[in-house]
């Protein structure tokens, strides 16, 4: 079973589209292990976006990652970060494919509604970052016995 960080970033907050995002992904059968809203500050921002730093789009990433709150999220589930990955679509939302969050929701890249993990090895780093101990819960799903073979 694998745990992926998803952020609902601050546009997708900003336009009430929480309630949608997290709907899709919950939906789907992934399991909700962590949930809160974050205003991220500049010192957390480049941590998560330590990858970034240096490139031509890293200030205005930083400075709309932290222009107003977001919702971060653990999933769990079977796959968990590549099903995440394939929900939201395309990182930029132009291309990303009808049905996909990004692909019927955003428009431009800078303003793409929502982050995922894109590997097992930056779930891990990235929700410890977001998330401590006790925030992210183990328990049972009646429901997983009809979601899981
Ligand atoms: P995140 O990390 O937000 O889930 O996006 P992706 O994993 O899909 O894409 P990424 O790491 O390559 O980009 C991080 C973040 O930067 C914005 N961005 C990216 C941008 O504003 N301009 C660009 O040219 C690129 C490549 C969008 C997502």
């Amino acid at each position: 079973m694998e745990t992926t960080l998803i952020l609902v970033k601050p546009d997708g907050v900003q336009r009430g589209l929480v309630g949608e995002i997290i709907g899709r992904l919950e939906r789907k059968g992934l399991r909700i292990a962590g949930l809160k809203m974050v205003h991220v500050n500049e010192e957390l921002a480049n941590k998560h976006y330590g990858e970034h730093v240096g490139k031509p789009f890293f200030d205005s990433l930083v400075k709309f990652i932290t222009s107003s709150p977001l919702v971060a999220m653990a999933l769990e589930g079977e796959n968990a970060v590549e099903v995440a990955r394939n929900l939201m679509g395309s990182t930029n939302p132009k291309e990303a494919a009808p049905g996909t969050i990004r692909g019927d929701y955003g428009l431009t890249i800078g303003m793409n509604l929502i982050h995922g993990s894109d590997s097992l090895e930056s779930a891990r780093r990235e929700l410890s970052i977001f998330f401590e101990g006790l925030e992210i819960t183990e328990y049972d799903r009646a429901i997983d016995q009809w979601i899981i073979e």
